[in-house]
């Protein structure tokens, strides 16, 4: 007999593709895998002999449903401890912006970062990875921003890049030095903007250890300008950018992230029409973090009637992180952004799909099971997709294949 063409073949499945962001079915249907990307996907009817010729593997799914692997496309889940107290401080009436203010917050969250030895920061941020990737997660971003000056910040990321090569994720990391003011910069703002562009930004450049840049453009952190400024220096160096924009206040956050074409700006509770309508000109995608409203109980929802009204991509992430979302599951956050944000099932799970891939600048590889795309794809004991955003608490996983590979944890 002819070697078989593909290497596996899943058949028996009901498959979500999220091809322009709908379930887009094929049923029964089947997809194959060769050499890491998809060879075919489609209806079993229409496979171009008998299953058992065409893969050295045949594997009969049982009737459930695959889906794209997940891809959480904006986590800061490289930190040190945790802040339990501030929760606590908070439900006795702080607000996260007094406790920012007040010396807590982020820089509570670095002080422990930078205490923190390189195997222990990576161990801790292990642990909460391995609940992502439980859930069906095949690709992370992974914030740095904890560190606040150089050598933190290049450990932050080598953990991350490190997590990337032990752990069965594909991990993209981003450079967030402008997150907060650390301490010994307090009340030097536009000084600590230039250290971040004058001498980290160069620096991480230079280890090669960051994908984008990111910045918090908050009245509690930078503003627009100063956003700017390390935004021009990203650019100089070759980096794409990125922002945490509007979230809790609106200082035209959108419209500076599109006028610098950046992959995403992200939360987006405050954003103006003109904030979307900027988005949807520069093709910037908008990320929405329901975790962090959620935890943060902020009342002001993002604007996602008038993101669809313009057609600004919109994407879904945990936002995982200890001060505003310490979120490990990427499922909770589907049901969030439905519950709380008005999100349809099938808008959510585009929203950690194929719009989560375009917001980290992999939509041409990823986020939809399209031939030629990495084979990245979740098998899920449902009936329907859109018991993934609807239920709370289940797990319904049964297998993750990452590069067409079975992955185990
Ligand atoms: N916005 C957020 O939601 C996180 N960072 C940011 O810029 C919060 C980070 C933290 O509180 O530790
Ligand atoms: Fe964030």
């Amino acid at each position: 007999m002819a070697t078989p063409p593909w290497d596996t073949l899943w058949t028996n499945a009901r498959i979500a593709t999220m091809r322009g962001g709908r379930y887009a079915i094929a049923a029964p249907g089947a997809i194959a895998a060769s050499g890491g990307t998809i060879a075919w996907v489609g209806e079993s009817a229409s496979l171009p002999a008998e299953a058992r010729t065409l893969a050295r593997r045949v594997h009969d799914v049982g009737d459930r449903w695959i889906t794209p692997g997940l891809i959480d496309c904006h986590t800061h889940l490289v930190y040190a401890g945790n802040r339990a107290h501030e929760f606590e401080l908070r439900l006795q009436g702080a607000s996260y912006e007094d406790i920012a203010r007040g010396g807590g917050g982020i820089v509570a969250t670095v002080a422990a970062t930078r205490a923190a030895t390189e195997e222990a920061l990576e161990s801790q941020s292990a642990r909460r990875l391995r609940r992502l990737l439980e859930e069906g997660v095949t690709t992370v971003e992974i914030k740095s921003g904890y560190g606040l000056r150089t050598d933190a910040e290049l450990k932050q990321l080598r953990v991350a890049r490190r997590l990337g090569a032990t752990a069965p994720v594909m991990v993209r990391t981003t450079f967030l030095a402008a997150h907060a003011v650390p301490p010994e910069f307090q009340g030097r703002t536009d000084a600590y903007v230039s250290y971040v562009c004058d001498e980290m930004l160069p620096a991480v450049a230079e280890a090669g250890v960051a994908d984008a840049v990111d910045a918090f453009c908050e009245r509690i952190a930078f503003s627009p300008d100063q956003a700017a400024r390390v935004f021009e220096r990203a650019a100089a160096l070759g980096l794409r950018v990125k922002l945490h924009a509007d979230q809790l206040s609106d200082l035209g956050g959108a419209a500076l992230a599109a006028r610098f074409g950046a992959l995403s700006a992200d939360h987006l509770e405050y954003t103006s029409e003109a904030g979307v309508r900027a988005l949807a000109e520069a093709g910037t995608v908008a990320v929405l973090l329901p975790g962090a409203f959620y935890f943060l109980r902020e009342t002001q929802v993002p604007p996602v009637q008038r993101l669809r009204d313009h057609g600004v991509p919109i994407a879904v992430s945990t936002d995982c992180n200890p001060g505003s979302a310490p979120m490990t599951s990427i499922l909770l956050t589907l049901n969030m952004a439905c519950t709380l944000f008005r999100l349809t099932p099938e808008e959510a799970l585009a929203g950690v799909t194929c719009q989560a891939a375009r917001a980290l600048g992999l939509g041409d590889t990823h986020g939809t099971l399209e031939v030629g795309k990495a084979c990245d794809l979740v098998v899920w004991d449902v009936d329907n997709p859109a018991e993934l955003a609807y239920a709370i608490g289940a797990n319904p996983c049964v297998e993750v294949v990452r590069g067409g590979r079975a992955r185990t944890l």
